[in-house]
């Protein structure tokens, strides 16, 4: 056993999930179509695809999930066990408004979340909420371009009031925008997709759309801020980033340069929403590459009046980039400028494996944005293999986790970093949402489904259940 150091009192241990990706039950009681459910089922190495709408013969496995929609009075019960505080989930947009332009909510939807909320509740955990983690109606694409569209602040903003008063008295931790900046890799289709709900085309600049689409984002999430705070003082509402810090290959000044530019472009998003502005070198990038952004002054105010109460973030990996000889532009692009960091080891979906990164970066947030910090995501994707009698001996996870665990504890107990909480990462085994497949696990508990959504979804505890069990038992002291 591994001694870690006793987090404060009130620190909130769970576990973190999206609805899309785990609920199922995709036309149930009235949701609509999100964007998560016209993409395919991949594998690794392989990309989803995308449909034009729900189409015979074509695999989904967001529409399953695993079927916490029926079941989570039973995973409630094994959250619980292990000792659970939090429990962080999302809000499927497309419950409460089918098509993400009515006027009036589908009660259905909303009751879902009554009911699944008082369940946590009656345990003692609390929920904590992500409004639109990847899963924006599909119908707002289709007929609006998704974040390319200015209306998307006034849907998103009417989405997040109606959710907002309705469970103002049980949801006290929010956030608005999952992992805001993971669009970065902006010639990549998926996460484009997933963040903002564009669909661009060959000739369309795509690079100008993402920031686009992410200014709109940022100021939908500043109203959103604001009205929370109106509607409940209490509310601690917080910004998502994806945080995967890029460190130099070397210290050769240009590394050095280039590498400070990629933390730029990958975290400008966390300076807007904790700071309230935008950091000084990307007008001047907009400048210099011709875009030609519809940022307003009304705009500005709102971002200025809208920072948020916490950081919530993600950590899974981090990167490495290089200069490039006799190039003083530095216009650093993911993934084309990242290389291997031969210091580290990666897992079987090539994500490096870099606890001490995760002490880095609390760090670095700590002295950049000055705000309290909640660490929303981390894990190990991983196959796993369960044996006749039901077990899994997930060694490698407990491994993972006991590392990762220790430099937050660290960060804590050594460095000063203010932390709410942490929240592992599908804690109990869901549809991985770069590749579709169950076969990418992360949970503590074993859900018996395949990547075709065959099996009887029976859970199970994994050998990774007890020994999260007693780190929490302990306040994070064994590891
Ligand atoms: P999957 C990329 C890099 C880091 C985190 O990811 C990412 C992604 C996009 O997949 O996403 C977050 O399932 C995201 C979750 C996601 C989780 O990380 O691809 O917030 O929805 O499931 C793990 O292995």
């Amino acid at each position: 056993m591994t001694k870690g150091y006793k987090m404060p009192k009130g620190f909130l241990w769970g576990g973190a999930v999206a609805a899309h990706q785990l609920e199922g039950g995709w036309e149930a009681d009235g949701k609509g179509v999100s964007i998560a459910d016209v993409m395919t089922a991949g594998r690794n190495g392989v990309p989803r695809k995308v449909t034009d709408g729900v189409k015979d013969g074509e695999i989904y496995p967001n529409h399953w999930g695993n079927d916490f929609y029926h079941r989570y009075p039973e995973d409630d019960k094994l959250f619980a066990e292990m000792g659970f505080k939090c429990f962080r989930t999302s809000i499927a947009w497309t419950r409460i408004f089918p098509n993400g332009d009515e006027v009036e909510p589908n009660e259905a939807g909303l009751k879902f979340y009554d009911d699944m909320f008082d369940d946590l509740l009656s345990h003692g955990i609390q929920p904590v909420v992500t409004l639109s983690h990847f899963e924006i109606p599909y119908h707002l694409v289709k007929e609006y371009g998704g974040f390319s569209n200015r209306k998307m602040i006034d849907f998103f903003l009417h989405f997040a009031k109606t959710v907002f008063e309705r469970y103002q008295d049980k949801v006290k931790y929010w956030m608005t925008f999952n992992e805001i900046n993971n669009q970065t890799a902006w010639s990549d289709p998926h996460p484009l997709l997933q963040n903002s709900g564009l669909q661009l085309n060959d000739d369309d600049n795509w690079e100008q759309a993402m920031y686009q689409a992410a200014h709109y984002e940022l100021v939908a999430s500043a109203l959103a801020v604001q009205a929370g705070h109106a509607i409940n003082p209490d509310f601690q509402i917080g910004c998502m980033v994806a945080m995967c810090p890029i460190y130099p290959l070397t210290a050769k000044p240009q590394d050095i340069m280039m590498a400070e530019r990629a933390m730029q472009k990958r975290y400008w998003y966390g300076d807007v929403h904790c700071l309230g502005e935008y950091p000084k070198w990307l007008p001047k990038y907009f400048d210099r590459k011709g875009f030609d952004m519809d940022i307003t002054a009304a705009d500005l105010a709102t971002l200025k009046a809208g920072t948020v109460d916490y950081v919530g973030f993600s950590y899974y990996m981090s990167f490495v980039t290089k200069g490039r000889d006799g190039d003083s532009d530095y216009d650093f692009k993911e993934p084309e400028d990242f290389v291997e960091n031969p210091y580290v080891e990666k897992s079987d979906w090539g994500w490096q494996i870099d606890p001490t990164g995760l002490r880095y970066a609390m760090n670095w947030m700590q002295d950049r944005w000055h705000l309290p910090q909640f660490i929303v995501e981390n894990g190990f994707g991983a196959y796993d293999k369960r044996e006749a009698d039901g077990s899994v001996h997930d060694d490698y996870r407990i491994s993972y986790f006991r590392d990762h665990i220790l430099a937050m504890e660290q960060a804590v107990a050594l460095d000063g970093v203010d932390l709410i909480g942490y929240t592992p990462w599908g804690c109990i085994d869901l549809v991985s949402a770069s590749t579709g497949e169950m076969a990418k696990r992360y949970g503590f508990i074993y859900v018996d489904a395949d990547d075709n959504g065959q099996g009887s979804f029976d859970r199970s505890k994994k050998d990774s259940f007890d020994w999260y069990q007693q780190v929490i038992t302990s306040d994070g002291e064994d590891l």
